[in-house]
């Protein structure tokens, strides 16, 4: 299993107002979310699952939240399943059709193929969820480091 830490400082493009990531910055670099994930190899046909814990918090007006992405691979869909606490699942396509969909402790989100997704912590808890998408799928932020949802 790997984990993958992203504090505020990995991720301060993703936010809308940067006066406020600076001046989180020059006090402290909080941890924005943790990923464990599970590959078993890269192989088409074969699938790859993670735990994603959001922490609670917000920079500025905007909670918590994963950087988002679109998966590499087009014909890539995945789901999540809640494990506990409370949030939104952001999904959106290259047109701009955008839908929030709640996840919460044994809820399943269903994300289309190529679907962008980010996940916001909206609770005063952890936010936990388990995903599983194919192995092959890859991840492309720089569309959502750009434009944002
Ligand atoms: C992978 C899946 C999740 C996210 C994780 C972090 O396809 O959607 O495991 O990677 O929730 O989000 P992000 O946007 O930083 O990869
Ligand atoms: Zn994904």
């Amino acid at each position: 299993m790997k984990k993958l830490v992203r504090k505020l400082s990995d991720m301060k493009d993703f936010y809308k107002s940067q006066k406020e990531v600076l001046k989180i910055l020059e006090k402290r670099n909080p941890v924005i979310y943790e990923v464990y994930e599970t590959r078993h190899s890269d192989k088409n046909g074969d699938l790859c699952y993670t735990t994603t814990i959001i922490y609670p918090g917000k920079i500025g007006k905007e909670y918590f939240m994963t950087k988002g992405h679109f998966h590499k691979n087009k014909n890539s869909a995945e789901v999540y399943f809640g494990l506990s606490g409370r949030g939104k699942s952001l999904l959106m396509d290259k047109k701009g059709n955008k839908k929030t969909v709640e996840i919460k402790k044994d809820k399943i989100v269903y994300i289309p193929p190529d679907f962008a997704h980010r996940t916001v912590n909206t609770g005063k808890q952890k936010l936990r969820f388990l995903s599983v998408y194919p192995s092959d799928a890859g991840h492309d932020y720089e569309a959502i480091r750009k434009n944002g949802f």
